[in-house]
């Protein structure tokens, strides 16, 4: 395993600027804890809040060279003041007593006490979680200084991750006034870590938690790892593959729990919350019982026992993530008992403890016969789960993929997102990129997110976007919010390419705020992370937010889909899943290509969409161009919107692509005397494997087509 790494977008170095330096010296005199009793030890050390004390003193000392004092009360100027709204409303009114009784004498300007009492009613009421935050500059008893003010400690945690990125970005800190409240409430990742040291879908090297079927003695990394994730907002994890096999079945005995609790605790101090993948089958699994059978009697009480024990161990685990029915995972169908049947089972052994179940809709039938063209596996998320809305318990999640199929660089949004309103939801994106490149290709993925999350399903009318749906807003849910399967390996920098941490961190801020642009994320983690260079970040912001459509441009055209490799799913292979048992076709043959979903002559799946989409869907008319394929068969003469056939398109968009994969290599190496020499050097090495592979994904995608089709291209380009 790596023995170093490197600290992400949280490597502090010292404030360049001198003025600021100045400022910031000047601000970060004393941090004041407000606690009955003396200063010394205010904290108690396994406290998110003694979490929050530390980054701030961590931070300051690498960024502004000095040590703040840690108080019971503000004594300086420059004070931070980390309170809790009950906090601060006592002191306040403390301090508006003291000053009436001593008016006379002593009076004390209004302004000197001034709180923001809009502020803290407004966050209040925004509050569904208690994450939220205020940071603002604050005038007590005379003295300068700043507030961070929240529910709770995690709130303050995150207030404090606030500041310090200020710093890091070297801000001024005047007039701050900054009320933030995540949109989501479940803010997730899900680990594919098997406990050999693998990584399902992972290209970032082994897995940090895991190493020969043990958990790694040194837990260090995760420690540091928690740092990040909560600086970005992220409150929730599983560490384990969804797809648990023997060993990985074991964590929820005796054997493993103890550690299971080290590793809950490492992150529990940073406000991240521990979920476990479970197998659905551990009763039969571990020996006990003959049967998983969710109506069974012993089947119960034995999840209900096994569930205690885990919270005797971890009392504030989350719950469980459950992969069902799904590629040869066990489930409720083996007993002809419903998803339902399955999913509540669990939530009732997990109720007492207010844990949740994660259950997900990734089931299709993954033994089809690519003969049977009715079969549709786009159609199957839906065809199992929305027949059952209003049958899951209240503490069971739904987690949907965000496309039907799997992760393509382009789908359609899932059609369960809308269509169920008594169930909670929650969904799920893939950061590794097993389908975009798998980290040797630069793909950053906020733009491809944030026109999920803008996605309007039309389930109540015109602007019902999946993002409110999946904050909850739209029904209501009790439990909701988005995951993602994480890119982390123990690569020293985490995600093999050092451009994908720009996905990760990218992914946190996106579903606290799902108003910030791909834009502006990109911006601070290049600032964060790489340079403060003006031509530097503006240089490769703009690499970043063109990379998903180049990578989309010289890869599986209009929303087709699959055409890799198998099993690995890296690199070109025009049919390599087109006679397989995975439901993954695009049926191209000399007349045109794709797959006709629509309800007319189709599989009918555009009618699981709510009628304007259905419509747009349908029509090819007015299909959008990037998912013609998806839902249409067409000729390869067939004009897109764009004016082009579709045959010029592919050879356009693939030689188009290969060229700007190039030029990205080309403008990178203008920055060497911008990036740290082993940053500028890895990533030169992983474009300069992009753009050749981007040469071969052109070259095997446009002579396929010329084959198949007989057209030539309309400017002569060399196809082979
Ligand atoms: O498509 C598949 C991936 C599998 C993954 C699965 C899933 C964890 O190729 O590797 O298994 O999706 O999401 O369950």
């Amino acid at each position: 395993l790596e023995k170093c790494w490197d600290q992400g977008w949280l490597r502090y170095h010292l404030v360049q600027d001198q003025e600021r330096l100045k400022e910031y010296n000047q601000l970060f005199t004393q941090i004041v804890l407000m606690k009955e009793g003396s200063a010394a030890g205010l904290v108690d050390e396994s406290s998110i809040l003694s979490s929050a004390v530390k980054e701030l003193e961590q931070g300051i000392k690498q960024m502004v060279g000095t040590k703040p004092s840690i108080d019971a009360e503000v004594k300086l100027d420059g004070f931070i003041w980390l309170a809790t709204f009950e906090q601060i409303e006592a002191a306040l009114s403390d301090e508006r007593m003291a000053s009436r009784a001593t008016e006379l004498q002593n009076p004390v300007p209004e302004q000197d006490i001034r709180v923001s009492m809009d502020e803290i009613e407004a966050l209040k009421k925004r509050q569904k979680s208690t994450d939220g935050y205020v940071l603002e500059s604050f005038l007590f008893r005379g003295k300068k200084g700043l507030l961070l003010l929240a529910n709770s400690e995690s709130g303050l945690l995150y207030a404090a991750f606030h500041l310090l990125r200020l710093v890091q970005m070297e801000q001024s800190l005047d007039g701050l006034k900054i009320v933030e409240s995540p949109k989501n409430q479940l803010r997730m990742l899900n680990h594919w870590d098997n406990m050999d040291g693998s990584i399902e879908r992972g290209y970032a090297g082994q897995s940090i938690f895991f190493e020969r079927n043990r958990f790694v003695a040194d837990k260090g990394r995760i420690k540091d790892y928690a740092r990040l994730l909560s600086s970005v907002g992220i409150n929730a994890i599983t560490i384990n593959n969804v797809n648990v096999h023997a060993v990985e079945t074991k964590l929820i005995t005796s054997e493993y729990l103890a550690e299971v609790g080290q590793v809950a605790s490492i992150f529990r101090r940073y406000g991240v919350q521990l979920f476990l993948s479970i197998n659905y089958a551990s009763p039969i699994q571990l020996g006990d019982l003959d049967t998983a059978d969710p109506l069974d009697e012993r089947v119960k009480l034995w999840w209900k026992e096994k569930i205690k024990e885990v919270y005797d161990v971890i009392p504030d685990f989350g719950g469980v993530l459950v992969k069902a029915d799904s590629e040869h995972r066990p489930g409720p169908f083996t007993y002809n008992r419903t998803h339902a049947d399955g999913a509540n089972m669990l939530a009732e052994a997990l109720r007492p403890y207010g844990g949740i179940v994660l259950w997900r809709c990734f089931v299709y039938n993954c033994m089809q016969d690519w003969r049977d063209r009715r079969t549709d596996r786009a159609r199957a998320a839906y065809d199992h789960f929305q027949p059952l809305d209003g049958q899951f318990a209240d503490n069971v999640v739904l987690q949907i993929k965000n496309g039907p199929m799997d992760f393509q660089v382009r789908e359609p949004v899932s059609p369960l997102f809308g269509s169920m309103p008594n169930t909670n939801q929650i969904l799920e994106f893939q950061i590794t990129q097993e389908y975009t490149g798998q980290q040797k290709h630069v793909c950053y993925l906020l733009p491809q997110w944030k026109e999920i999350l803008g996605f309007d399903t039309y389930a109540k009318g015109k602007g019902t976007l999946v993002q409110d749906i999946m904050s909850g807003d739209t029904y209501g849910y009790r439990y909701s919010g988005i995951t993602a399967v994480a890119n982390v390996g123990a690569d020293s920098n985490w995600t093999g390419h050092t451009l994908a941490q720009a996905n990760l961190y990218g992914y946190g801020r996106l579903i606290w705020n799902t108003t910030l642009s791909s834009e502006t994320i990109a911006d601070e983690w290049i600032r964060l992370t790489l340079t403060a260079d003006k031509y530097a970040v503006q240089l490769i912001k703009q690499m970043l937010l063109d990379s998903w459509s180049i990578y989309e441009q010289y890869t599986s055209p209009l929303g087709v889909g699959w055409m890799v490799n198998p099993e690995h799913h890296y690199g070109p292979n025009v049919d390599g899943y087109e006679y397989s048992v995975w439901g993954t076709y695009h049926y191209a043959d000399h007349q045109g290509v794709g797959v006709n979903r629509t309800k007319k002559n189709g599989t009918g799946y555009t009618e699981q969409y709510h009628t304007e989409n259905a419509q747009l869907f349908e029509a090819l008319g007015s299909c959008p161009d990037e998912l013609l394929l998806f839902f249409h068969h067409v000729s390869y003469t067939h004009v897109l919107h764009s004016g082009k056939t579709v045959i010029q398109h592919i050879y356009d968009t693939h030689f188009e692509g290969a060229e700007c994969a190039h030029q990205l290599l080309v403008q990178w190496l203008t920055l060497e005397d911008k990036i740290e020499p082993v940053i500028f050097e890895h990533v030169k090495g992983r474009l300069i494997e992009q753009s050749e592979h981007a040469k071969e994904w052109c070259d095997r995608i446009n002579s396929y087509f010329y084959r198949k089709s007989g057209i030539a291209d309309t400017q002569n380009r060399l196809i082979y």
